[in-house]
C-alpha cells in the first residue's frame, strides 16, 4: 500500500476528524492533485468517501479485504500481526510461515491470505479455502515449552476461536480434542500446528487457523456440505470478517500469553466446558495406535485422558471419534 494512501486513511479515520479536501491536502503537505490520486487509489481498493454539506470528507465504506490497513485499523494486539504479511492468493499460509520462521521472523508474525490453493489440513489432508470467504491465517509462535506440550497450542487456539465466536456473534461453539471447532456438530474452524523442535526445546510453532466465515451451503464442495458450516450460516446473516479477525487475534494473543506464563492449567476449565468428548466413549487413533475407552479429562499438557481397560492413558495426539 502506498504510504500516502495510508496516511490519508488514518487522518480521515481519526475520531471527530473533519477535513475538507483542501484542509486534508494542507495537513499532508501535498497538492490537491496528489490527494485526488491517493483517493482514487483507495477507491480502486474498495474504499468509498462521502462529504457533508460543509464539504467535510468521511469514510463511507471500507473494503472487506484482508489487507494490512484494514486488519491493523483498530487492532488491539501488542505483538500479534505487528509483523504482517497479506496475500491475495497463496499456496498455504502455514508453508509461508514456516519459511519465514526458518529465516528468523519474530514471534507474532502473521501471514494471511484471501485464498489458498494448497491449504493444508492435518496428515496431508486438504483444507478448502475459498477466495474471500474465510480467514486463512498463520501465526508464528516461539513458546518456551517442551515439544510434547505443544498440543496445548491447539487447545489455546480452539478456545480463542470459541470465545471470540461466542462474545462477538453469540453463537455456541463445541470443541473436539485436539483441534476441531464445531457449531451444531459441523466444522467451522480447523487448526493446524506445525513444529520445529529439538528433543527438549521448540524452535517455533506455526499456528494455522482456517475459519469459515461467509460461505453458504452451496459454496462448499459437495463432499463437505454435510460436515462443514460457516459463521454466517450459524448466525443467519452477514458477518464482518475483518472485525471478527481482529477480535480473534486479540483473544488468541491474550490466551497465548497466559499459556506462556502459567501453562494450560488456567485455560482448561474453559476448554472442558465446551468439549464434546469428555464423559463420552471414544476411539482415538494415532498412527498404528488405537485406544478405545471413556474420555475423562484434558490433561494439563493438553493431552486427552482416556480410561481404557481400567487404566488411565494420556494421549498427546490423534484423531478422536465418538462411539
Ligand atoms: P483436519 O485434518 O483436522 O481437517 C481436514 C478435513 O476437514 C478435510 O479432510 C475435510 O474433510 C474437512 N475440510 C476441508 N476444508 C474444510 C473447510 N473449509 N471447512 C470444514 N471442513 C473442511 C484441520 O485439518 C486443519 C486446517 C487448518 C487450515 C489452516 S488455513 C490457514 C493455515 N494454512 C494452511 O495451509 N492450513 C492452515
Amino acid at each position: 500500500m502506498d504510504p500516502l494512501a495510508d496516511e490519508v486513511l488514518s487522518l480521515i479515520r481519526r475520531p471527530k476528524s473533519s477535513f475538507t479536501l483542501g484542509e486534508l491536502a494542507d495537513s499532508l503537505k501535498i497538492s490537491k492533485y496528489r490527494l485526488h490520486r491517493a483517493l482514487d487509489d483507495l477507491r480502486a481498493l474498495g474504499y468509498q468517501f462521502g462529504s457533508d454539506t460543509n464539504h467535510h470528507l468521511h469514510l463511507a465504506a471500507s473494503p472487506d479485504r484482508m489487507i494490512d490497513m484494514e486488519i491493523l485499523s483498530g487492532l488491539k494486539t501488542r505483538t500479534f500481526a505487528r509483523h504482517l504479511h497479506c496475500y491475495r492468493k497463496i499456496g498455504s499460509t502455514n508453508a509461508t510461515a514456516v519459511e519465514l520462521a526458518e529465516a528468523g521472523a519474530p514471534e507474532g508474525t502473521v501471514i494471511v491470505a484471501e485464498e489458498q490453493t494448497k491449504g493444508r489440513g492435518r496428515l496431508g489432508r486438504h483444507w478448502h479455502s475459498a477466495p474471500g470467504m474465510g480467514i486463512w491465517s498463520s501465526v508464528i509462535m516461539r513458546p518456551p515449552v517442551p515439544p510434547d506440550e505443544v498440543t496445548g497450542l491447539s487447545l489455546v487456539t480452539a478456545l480463542a476461536f470459541a470465545e471470540t465466536a461466542e462474545s462477538e456473534l453469540s453463537v455456541q461453539v463445541q470443541l473436539k480434542w485436539p483441534n476441531d471447532c464445531l457449531i451444531d456438530g459441523r466444522k467451522v474452524c480447523g487448526i493446524l500446528i506445525e513444529l520445529s523442535a529439538e528433543s527438549d526445546r521448540v524452535h517455533y510453532a506455526v499456528c494455522g487457523t482456517g475459519i469459515n466465515v461467509s460461505q453458504q451451503r452451496k459454496d462448499f464442495p459437495s463432499a463437505l456440505r454435510k460436515t462443514a458450516t460457516s459463521l454466517s450460516l450459524a448466525t443467519g446473516g452477514p458477518v464482518d470478517r475483518l472485525a471478527f479477525y481482529r477480535a480473534f487475534l486479540y483473544r488468541l494473543e491474550s490466551l497465548y500469553n497466559r499459556f506462556r506464563r502459567h501453562g494450560l492449567l488456567p485455560l482448561l476449565p474453559g476448554y472442558r466446558e465446551r468439549s464434546i468428548l469428555i464423559g463420552k466413549k471414544v476411539t482415538v487413533r494415532h498412527g498404528r495406535q488405537k485406544v478405545t475407552g471413556t474420555a475423562i479429562a484434558i490433561h494439563e499438557t493438553g493431552g486427552l485422558v482416556v480410561r481404557a481397560k481400567g487404566k488411565e492413558i494420556v494421549l498427546h495426539a490423534g484423531e478422536a471419534t465418538l462411539r
